[in-house]
């Protein structure tokens, strides 16, 4: 898989040179190019925003570095991921699909975003796709980016050494995870939940999944019932 970032703080991606993605990237699994907005100007100030036709508060990126930059890194089998706060949810599901395509670009936009005008005439040339981490907001796409980035290399084959540890997690099946114990069996006078010292692989299953029932209908009900998780109940 290949990754290209454009972005006005190249230094923001400097962590995927650690950790999972960093051994990734060595191994040739995963191959990252990030490329600085600002290389696509042509004045001296290097500008890449401007004021919004309409008014209002902040500025708008400019349209015409981000046709240079993107012109330089997007074919059209690349998928191009445009960070914003207004985009569709990116979920588990989201990371799944992406995990499978060859080229990813990420659009990081700051301020108040990107001319809309550039979505539009990447969406006549490949897939583009606007994507949301969550129901806040960030001030621009590189943390966003980042994680989805984070989500999705994990889910690329070889990146995780044990890929059975990628089914039993949150959000695969639906349902939040299950609580998690290591040595030792008792710890400032909290014990380890006594089934899971059992041996009983069956009553062990069981128990997790309740886990995963009550955990689920506590802190995030409104995933019951989806289509993920139906088949749970
Ligand atoms: Cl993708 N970008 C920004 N700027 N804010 C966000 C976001 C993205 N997702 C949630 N908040």
């Amino acid at each position: 898989m290949r990754l290209d970032i454009v972005t006005i703080f190249p230094a923001f991606f400097g962590v995927l040179d650690v950790s999972l993605l960093g051994k990734a990237r060595a191994s040739g699994l995963i191959e990252v190019g990030v490329h600085d907005l600002r290389d696509f100007t042509h004045d001296r100030h290097r500008t890449v925003d401007d004021t919004p036709y309409g008014g209002g508060a902040g500025m708008v990126m400019k349209p015409e570095p981000w046709g240079e930059a993107l012109d330089s890194v997007v074919t059209p089998s690349s998928v191009l991921i445009v960070p914003s706060p207004a985009g569709h949810p990116f979920t588990q599901a989201t990371a799944r699909e992406l995990a499978t395509r060859e080229h990813l670009v990420f659009a990081c936009g700051r301020y108040e975003g990107i001319d809309q005008r550039v979505v539009e005439h990447y969406s006549e040339r490949t897939e583009v796709r606007q994507l949301s981490v969550g129901d806040y907001v960030l001030n621009g796409g590189e943390v966003a980016t980042m994680a989805m980035i984070e989500a999705i290399g994990r889910l690329v084959p070889g990146v995780v050494g044990n890929p059975e540890s990628l089914t039993e997690e949150s959000h695969e099946d639906g349902l939040l995870e299950y609580p998690s114990y290591t040595k030792p069996p008792v710890w400032r006078d909290l014990a380890v939940p006594e089934v899971l010292l059992s041996g009983n692989h069956g009553a062990i299953a069981a128990w997790r999944h309740e886990q995963q029932l009550a955990r689920t209908r506590a802190v995030r009900p409104d995933l019951l019932g989806t289509a993920d998780s139906i088949e749970e109940r």
